[in-house]
């Protein structure tokens, strides 16, 4: 078969391209090796270089078309019906940032999106709607907007709507991240619903009220607690913030943990819930995460200092945006707002890559 590799370009070599290098370089080539000193800048660069860029959704501005998907395929059809967020600069690859994958799924009425596992892992913030339910592990939640649902890897998981209107919510998968590593899996349940075994609640029960089961060994790697009602983190954030204690760049943020180890409630994907006070105006902030947020309450926007200079989004409830891996950026509240967030943080810790300026040193 024809070797696809390219030989090196002298863009990022080392030393001046001498036709007895050249001739040595085609002969390696041959031997399926190349020349680390003529790509090495290349390979490592000196400063990440980033392709997905700076973006928003405008939930208004995009609710009629989700909701006319509604009218073209039924969820059963589609099994996820599913409008996938596409970073304007990752050229339709199925990502919102380099290593995540964000969608909105949509589910009408008396519909049922059909029992199936996956190893990446997922997520759910909700966005609009009640009466709608996901099963993971035969465990039912009901879904209200602003909760945080999990559906760790290779759990069985069906979604259900018993309610009224559209329910929409904000999907955050792992899948460029398990897709980088190779292991992709996917099966479908033999019917559409997976049996109930467990009774509503009760992982929020035995790891979700400051208590554990004595004698229980939990050792999976993602939280046994399911879901994370936006009521319950909402107050915390309401009372934290008669102490006042403002993060220059962050205001008041919350991450959300797996009560049995305190660290990250997913094992690939930080997930966060920030409050920013009426008139916050943030320090430049600038991490390796990259990171997508769901706005639920007030206005406000994020100036990103992009490559080819700085981009202002503004953005109101419901709008999700996204700020790519290294570049520098400041959030300012109108009034009172809050956010959500996820990001591949715990994955880049995990790995030891993680980092952070904070200000603009
Ligand atoms: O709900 O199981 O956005 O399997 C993409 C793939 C959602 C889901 C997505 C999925 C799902």
């Amino acid at each position: 078969m024809a070797k696809t590799t390219e030989l090196p370009s002298s863009a990022g070599s080392a030393g001046a391209r001498t036709a007895e290098r050249e001739a040595y370089y085609a002969r390696i080539h041959e031997r399926d090796m190349s020349p680390l000193w003529e790509v090495n800048r290349r390979l490592v660069t000196p400063e990440p270089v980033i392709d997905s860029v700076p973006h928003l959704w405008d939930y208004d501005g995009l609710r009629d078309t989700l909701l006319e998907s509604g009218t073209l395929i039924t969820a059963k059809e589609a099994q996820r019906r599913v409008l996938i967020l596409e970073n304007p600069g990752l050229d339709g690859t199925h990502r919102i940032t380099e290593s995540l994958f964000a969608g909105l799924q949509l589910i009408m009425p008396g519909e049922i999106a059909p029992a199936h596992r996956h190893s990446p892992a997922a997520l759910r913030f909700i966005v609009e709607g009640e009466g709608a339910y996901t099963a993971v592990g035969g465990e039912k939640s009901s879904m209200k907007p602003g909760d945080f649902i999990i559906t760790p890897a290779w759990a069985w998981h069906d979604h259900g709507h018993d309610g009224d209107g559209p329910v929409v919510w904000l999907d955050g998968l792992d899948i460029p991240m398990v897709a980088a590593f190779g292991p992709l899996f996917f099966e479908m349940y033999p019917d559409d619903q997976a049996p109930e075994s467990v009774p509503p609640g009760d992982s929020q029960a035995r790891y979700g009220a400051n208590m554990r089961p004595v004698g229980e060994v939990w050792n999976r790697p993602e939280s046994p607690i399911f879901c994370y009602p936006y009521e319950r983190s909402r107050e915390a954030l309401e009372i934290m913030r008669r102490g006042a204690e403002w993060d220059p760049c962050a205001g008041l943020r919350m991450t959300y943990v797996n009560p049995t180890t305190g660290g990250s409630a997913m094992p690939t994907i930080s997930t966060f819930l920030q409050l920013l006070p009426k008139g916050f105006a943030g320090a430049t902030y600038r991490t390796t995460e990259g990171t997508v947020y769901a706005a639920t309450e007030g206005t406000g926007r994020v100036e990103v200092d992009a490559a080819e200079g700085t981009v202002t989004l503004a953005w109101k409830p419901r709008d999700i945006f996204c700020v790519p891996c290294w570049m520098p950026h400041r959030l300012i509240a109108d009034g009172d707002a809050v956010l959500f967030s996820f990001s591949d943080r715990v994955a880049q810790e995990k790995l030891g890559i993680w980092r952070e300026i904070r200000g603009n040193s």
